[in-house]
Formats: C-alpha cells, sequence, structure tokens
C-alpha cells in the first residue's frame, strides 16, 4: 500500500490515557496532549522502506524503517527503544517496542491504510490503546 503523502489528524482516542499509562505527570501530558491535537506526518515511501516525520510545536520525531528490520526509535513518552516493524497485513505495519533501559509498560504501534485511503495509527501501552485517524492534506 502507499503510506507516502502529507497527513492531518481527524480524530484521536485515548491519547491522554496512553501517556498516564506511561506515567508522564500531568503537566507534561496536558502540554504534550495540547501540542498533539495538531500534527503533521509527512510520509515517504520507496518500497518496504518508510519515513515518517510527524510535527508538533513542542516536538518532532523522524523514523525512518524497512519492513522487517528492527531499527531504533523512541517510545512516545521518549524513552529509547528497539522496534520490529512487520506486515500484520497487506495495509498494516505492526511494530513491537523494547525499551533498551529499565522497565515500563509492554508498548506497540500499528499504522494502516484503510480501503478508504486513510491512515490510521494505533499506540498501546499495556491494555491501552490509543487510535488516530489521519487524512491526506
Ligand atoms: C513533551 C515533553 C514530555 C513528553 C512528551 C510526550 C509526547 C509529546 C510531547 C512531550 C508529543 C507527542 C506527539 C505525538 C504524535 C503522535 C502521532 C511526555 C516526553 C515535549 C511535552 C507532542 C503527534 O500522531 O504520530
Amino acid at each position: 500500500p502507499d503510506f507516502a503523502g502529507t497527513w492531518e489528524m481527524k480524530s484521536s482516542e485515548n491519547f491522554e490515557e496512553l501517556l498516564k499509562t506511561l506515567g508522564v505527570n500531568v503537566m507534561l501530558r496536558k502540554i504534550a496532549v495540547k501540542a498533539a491535537s495538531k500534527p503533521l506526518v509527512e510520509i515517504t515511501q520507496d518500497g518496504e522502506t518508510l519515513s515518517i516525520k510527524t510535527f508538533t510545536t513542542v516536538r518532532t520525531t523522524h523514523i525512518t524503517f524497512t519492513v522487517g528490520q528492527e531499527f531504533n526509535e523512541s517510545t512516545v513518552d521518549g524513552r529509547p527503544c528497539t522496534s520490529f516493524p512487520r506486515w500484520e497485513t497487506d495495509s498494516k505495519i505492526s511494530c513491537d517496542q523494547t525499551l533498551q533501559k529499565g522497565e515500563g509498560p509492554k508498548t506497540s504501534w500499528t499504522r494502516e491504510i484503510t480501503a478508504e485511503g486513510k491512515l490510521i495509527l494505533t499506540m498501546r501501552a499495556d491494555d491501552v490503546i490509543c487510535t488516530r485517524v489521519y487524512e491526506r492534506q
């Protein structure tokens, strides 16, 4: 599937609960939630290699990975992790994360292109799942 494009977020569920599960204090949570309510995502793709830039006013992240190959990134609360992205279906990438140091909730994300051409991002920490729907700009 084609993940490439400039994406804007249309809805988000459970983002604050996710940060809470990750142990982020209320003050930082409020800042993060506000900033994360208007993100811009730029994805470029070359076969199974994706580059995903996520822009907010307080934090910008950039990951590049090839599906099937480990890479290093950070959990949404900023802890370095090793990630393993794989195809869950032919239109959905599922990525389990392992913290590089210390203990924490079990985290993962998925990114899927729907038949309607939307991008659905889920981020998980233990049993809490945040779902964010993006549409092309
Ligand atoms: C700030 C510092 C405190 C911590 C934090 C966590 C997340 C975010 C910001 C911060 C943001 C995340 C945005 C995520 C998006 C995800 C997506 C707790 C480390 C800088 C306040 C803004 C946009 O939809 O891909």
